[in-house]
């Protein structure tokens, strides 16, 4: 039977109150009641504590009253499941969306308490990789402003994306402990712990009236626990709950083997289970292929389904109205054996019947895809799910009977395109395919830009495309504007309030209205002053972090992401190369002054990466100290790439960099926040460059290089590229450069491999592209000469990015996937 929750409207404690002095007092005495620390020896740390603690209580009256609502009035309730949640800080998050940055500061100041000094010490959740994971943070607060009841579930690692550190150039990896000092943020909710198996046998089970069911026997057991943390939404529109799992020992010590002597064996199975939920796996784009990370994998996507359908039983009593009242969405394939493991939830635990389980599976499951790279697409051996997890593994198998049979009686496949569509990949050894599991058990498949869609129905999905012709769909991609506009960017957030009035901080579509003003000379050095206080703050961060000196008003030319060979951080520094050189051999002309930012980590395992970084450096450390540039040309790379730095990063750049080789870039989600800070992108034809330029105009971005199909077609031509190195002497003489030591004269081989790809193959056609790039940098500089040409569509980059607010994203899937309705803004 459903339990309805005691009482509705039981009285609760009033709001807390916002005023200076409410606040002051409240964060004396959360320092002093919870931190536990005299005002006279706190440390800056304490302070944050108390100061999040006092932040917390205000978000808390919204928590409840949120979660109340949703189980007054029903409605669907969306789950994202995500092994990554790139969160960044959150009080500054926090205070923002609730209005009470200026009460804390104010209140924190009469404590003698900078607030700006505790924003920055707070640590980054960096709980994810890249793109994927930031999406998952961008989407949860959009959800929370859009009002959508809606959970976030996914891993509560110890250890973070890894610190990047440079030794002579070289990335080092070091762990990264963002728990050091606790977190204040997250609640810690023993009561909703589940037990989570592994291993084990299946085992028939006839119930009494003669029904024959499965049972899983599971031989290995840990605890899944849940860690809860509040997102709020825009203006406290409602606030979500992101639900993190921690692995734990059933039993945290073994007793008797404590007591006979054996004191580390007695902790083996605690430090067995917590290595599950110990390190976020660092590669991006690469399948782990490791068994942990399968275990990862399930034991968040069963305590995560377990706490759905026991949420679900507690308030609706029966398992029919699952798709009615509960959408789940699968962020990539990384939670796919959810499906197996609810389908064994509803037909083993539940006795339902397998077509019936099916249907309402189906109902409830979405798939996003963010990924067309071949070795990035998820597969594991059969001998291991079989190991693991048996009865997941027999739940495969007869999905896959039924899409085979399907495939072949009623549309007529042929062997090769039942190849295609199975589960299992026979080629090689026996593997289950992740992303046509997701597929065949979602009613919804979506891209994450139109190019990528469309390349999706093409390609990885082609034949399953044709057999379920009415599921795959598309969501561009967004980002928040409350963290990538309004708060990295103050300023500028003040400037448009004082143009066009504050309505676009809750309709983004609004910015549109600065269309009228983009050519008006007096908003135009506006925008630019507050361009150059940005930069002037870049600058200083520059200095300080790097030692390395660069001029404010030098163009800022920025690449910032994860290090690829298809985001192709190689095209960009080999045109710096060539800039060198012109700028050696022409002193003499008009050059424009330049500062190439990079950052990003790349996979510790990923050797060309990691090369690309150290070129990055030793490059930079050749033109930086070179007098004859004088200071025309500067490389810098920034260590450390995380979301707080982003947020700096960002508002000062002048040009963005989005130049992945077309076809390969998913989306890029950076592309949207340096447009809606006014930077002026270079950019191929790939991801959702696409419809940025259609947006904004083709008059407003700068587009070079080969289409999607032209580049298709010289791989498949296998076409050689020395052709494209030849034609170009400047290319050339770059490359003999590099690959001969000249920035390596400690060890002049050390780019040979990597330079000879690009003659060899040139997977990436960096060679192809150059001369394109070359002429398309021309263009910026031509620009850059042309101030109001530049400050006009570097206004209008700012006035068109309304449709990248992950707020219409949500609002799409919301209506066209989840069947949740929504307020429009
Ligand atoms: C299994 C290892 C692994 C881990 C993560 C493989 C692949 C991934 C992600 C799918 C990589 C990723 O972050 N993809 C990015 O997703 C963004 C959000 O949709 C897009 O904007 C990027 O273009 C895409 O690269």
């Amino acid at each position: 039977m459903p339990q309805q929750p005691i009482v509705y409207d039981a009285p609760t404690p009033e709001p807390r109150a916002r005023t200076v002095e409410a606040i002051q007092a409240e964060i004396l005495e959360r320092l002093i009641y919870s931190v536990g620390k005299d005002p006279i020896v706190a440390r800056p740390h304490d302070w944050l504590a108390a100061t999040i603690l006092a932040v917390r209580d205000r978000v808390m009256d919204r928590w409840m009253e949120s979660s109340r609502e949703t189980w007054r009035t029903s409605h669907k309730r969306v789950y994202y499941l995500s092994l990554e949640f790139l969160i960044g800080r959150l009080m500054r998050d926090a205070m923002s969306n609730v209005g009470l940055i200026e009460p804390v500061r104010d209140a924190l100041k009469n404590l003698n308490v900078d607030l700006g000094d505790l924003i920055n010490l707070e640590p980054d959740a960096a709980l994810g990789n890249g793109g994927l994971g930031r999406l998952a943070a961008c989407f949860l607060e959009s959800m929370s402003s859009v009002k959508i009841p809606a959970y976030g579930y996914g891993i509560r690692y110890v250890h973070g994306l890894f610190r990047q550190e440079m030794s002579e150039g070289w990335q080092v990896e070091l762990p990264e402990e963002w728990l050091a000092h606790g977190n204040p943020w997250e609640f810690e909710r023993r009561e909703s712990a589940y037990e989570i198996g592994f291993g084990g046998h299946v085992e028939p089970v006839t119930d009494p009236d003669g029904t024959v069911r499965q049972e899983w026997r599971p031989n290995d057991h840990l605890l899944a626990v849940a860690y809860d943390t509040p997102i709020v939404g825009w203006r406290g529109a409602r606030v979500n709950t992101l639900r993190l799992w921690s692995a734990q020992p059933i039993d945290p010590i073994l007793l008797d083997k404590f007591n006979s002597g054996d004191h580390i064996g007695a902790l083996e199975e605690s430090a067995r289970a917590e290595a599950i939920t110990r390190v976020l796996y660092p590669a991006d784009s690469t399948a782990a292929g490791q068994e942990l990370r399968l275990r990862q994998e399930f034991f968040f996507s069963s305590a995560s389904l377990q706490d759905i359908v026991r949420r679900h039983l507690q308030q609706y009593g029966d398992l029919g109205s699952l798709p009615d009242k509960v959408a789940i969405h699968l962020n990539d394939t990384h939670p796919a054996i959810s499906i197996a493991e609810l389908m064994r939830i509803l037909v083993d635990d539940n006795g339902l019947k397998w077509a019936d389980a099916w249907k309402l599976s189906r109902g409830v499951f979405g798939y996003t895809n963010h990924t067309l790279l071949p070795e990035a697409l998820e597969s594991w051996p059969v001998a291991l799910l079989e190991r693991l997890l048996p009865r997941h593994m027999q739940i495969i198998y007869q999905i896959n009977a039924e899409v085979l049979t399907d495939a072949r009686v009623r549309a007529k496949f042929t062997d090769a395109q039942i190849a295609n569509v199975s589960l299992i990949d026979e080629s090689g050894g026996r593997r289950v395919r992740m992303g046509q599991l997701a597929f065949v058990g979602s009613h919804s498949i979506n891209g994450v830009s139109a190019l990528h869609t469309e390349l999706m129905k093409q390609t990885v999905f082609s034949d399953l495309h044709k057999l379920y012709p009415d599921r795959i769909n598309n969501k561009t991609n967004g980002i928040t504007p409350r963290r990538w506009l309004m708060q990295c960017n103050p300023d500028l957030t003040k400037l448009i309030s004082e143009r066009i009035g504050p309505d676009f901080l809750d309709d983004i579509d609004l910015l549109k209205g600065l269309d009228a003003h983009a050519d008006d000379p007096s908003f135009q050095s506006q925008f630019a002053a507050v361009k150059q206080g940005n930069k002037e703050r870049l600058a200083k961060l520059i200095k300080d972090r790097m030692g390395i000196v660069v001029s404010p008003n030098a163009l800022f030319d920025v690449q910032i992401k994860r290090i690829h060979e298809y985001k192709r951080q190689l095209l960009n520094i080999i045109q710096a190369v060539a800039l060198y050189d012109e700028i050696r051999a022409h002193p003499e002309r008009d050059w424009v002054p330049r500062v190439k930012i990079f950052a990003g980590k790349a996979a510790p395992g990923y050797w060309n990466a990691k090369l690309i970084i150290k070129l990055i450096n030793d490059v930079a450390k050749v033109i930086n100290n070179d007098p004859a540039v004088r200071g025309l040309l500067k490389v810098v790379f920034l260590p450390n790439y995380n979301v707080s730095l982003a947020e700096v990063i960002v508002p000062a750049a002048d040009l963005s960099e989005q130049i992945s080789t077309a076809g390969m870039e998913a989306s890029g989600t950076g592309n949207m926040k340096f447009m809606a800070n006014g930077a002026i992108t270079i950019g191929t034809m790939d991801g959702a460059n696409v419809e940025m330029h259609k947006e904004v105009g083709a008059e407003n971005i700068v587009i070079f290089g080969l289409t999607t199909e032209e580049v298709n077609e010289k791989r498949a031509k296998s076409e050689v590229p020395r052709a494209a190195i030849d034609a170009s002497p400047r290319l050339k003489e770059v490359l003999e450069s590099i690959a001969s030591g000249v920035f390596s004269p400690d060890d002049p081989h050390r780019y040979r491999d990597l330079i000879g790809g690009l003659y060899d193959h040139d997977w990436f056609m960096v060679a192809r592209d150059f001369d394109a790039y070359v002429a398309a940098q021309a263009q910026v500089d031509a620009i850059w000469l042309d101030k109001r040409r530049w400050n006009a569509m570097a206004i209008r980059n700012t006035a068109h990015v309304g449709f990248f607010s992950s707020d219409r994203t949500i609002r799409q899937y919301a209506q066209e996937i989840w069947g949740v309705p929504v307020a429009s803004s």
